[in-house]
């Protein structure tokens, strides 16, 4: 295991590939399932949300549940999650009675891709790029993209683990917000704020890799802060725990794997309270770890995570 830089760009779905198959999932189960375009990012390509849910055209009051996919370009297992969660849920709803129920009682946002900019250029040229950025030009440079995952407009730069160099990976951009891909979520997200009261109460950000189950403050080493109390750790912690004993990552907060500024989940506790944990999905770091493992083990790693999101739904209720 480890070292899998040489595995293909075709093992996984590109973009135009997975935006085919979602859209054909999307047409297989019309009952149950929405696109909706988000929004566009930099250089204009749609980012979807597939709404997942009976009654799917009507606005009801459930809790809902938001899985994010694919922020950085080169954990494109985390799109491949996006698909299987899509074809897992639609077979089974009607056939297995957690799936069934969940999607009863909950509407579920899939986002398959928030960063197809970054997706595309990491993927397309015929080898892997290693990119993780957007790929929106900066300003007296000629350093291209924004980190995503440290743009979000809460503590914004305050603290470290993001960089103010536009040639950083870690770069958080001129401004919070400033990455088109982050205002098209940012915006999404405050549009489920229904009669003065959040809609969704649970989130998971899918990332690669390390095997992890992340939950906020990154900003702080601290587990409680101002807007974290001890219940509220306590509460990440318990069904960060549950999540992890299912799926066999290791679960802590965000700050202990290193300190982030900007961060989604910090937003979307920190603003919105929602329940939001970050997916560092397959593999692990003890075999070295590596963005592009090969595409046999994508089955087997999506399934991996099928009965933690259903304990997340299942405590969105509760949250
Ligand atoms: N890891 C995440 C990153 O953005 C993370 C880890 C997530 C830290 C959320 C803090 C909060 O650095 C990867 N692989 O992107
Ligand atoms: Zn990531």
């Amino acid at each position: 295991e480890g070292d899998f830089t040489t595995s293909s760009p075709s093992q996984y779905h590109s973009y135009a590939q997975m935006t085919a198959a979602v859209d054909s999932i999307v047409q297989q189960y019309p009952n149950l399932m929405r696109k909706r375009v988000i929004g566009r990012s930099h250089q204009g390509r749609e980012i979807v949300a597939i709404k997942v849910s009976n009654n799917v055209g009507v606005d009801e009051n459930k809790p809902e549940v938001l899985f994010t996919h694919g922020m950085h370009a080169r954990e494109h297992l985390t799109v491949e999650q996006a698909i299987y969660t899509l074809r897992e849920f639609g077979q089974g709803y009607g056939q297995d009675s957690r799936i069934t129920r969940m999607l009863n009682e909950r509407e579920l946002w899939i986002v398959p891709s928030v960063n197809p900019d970054g997706k595309v250029y990491d993927q397309d040229s015929g080898s892997w790029r290693n990119w993780r950025k957007n790929r929106q030009p900066n300003s007296g440079t000629t350093a291209v993209g924004t980190d995503i995952n440290r743009n979000w407009n809460y503590r914004w730069g305050c603290c470290g683990g993001s960089s103010g160099n536009p040639g950083s990976a870690t770069y958080r951009g001129s401004a919070p917000e400033s990455a088109t891909e982050t205002k098209v979520l940012a915006d999404f997200v405050r549009s489920r704020v229904v009669g003065g009261e959040q809609q969704i109460t649970a989130h998971i950000d899918f990332h690669s890799y390390s095997e992890l189950i992340l939950w906020p403050f990154g900003y702080t080493y601290n587990d409680t802060a101002p807007g974290l109390t001890r219940d509220d750790r306590d509460a990440f912690a318990t069904v960060g725990t549950r999540m992890a004993a299912s799926n066999g990552y290791r679960p802590q907060q965000s700050s202990d794997l290193y300190i982030t500024d900007g961060s989604i989940n910090d937003w979307m506790w920190g603003v919105h309270g929602i329940f939001s944990y970050t997916f560092e999905m397959y593999p692990g770091s003890a075999y070295g770890g590596g963005f592009y493992p090969p595409g046999s083990v994508i089955n087997r790693e999506t399934a991996r995570n099928r009965e933690a999101m259903l304990i997340l739904m299942e405590n969105a209720d509760c949250m």
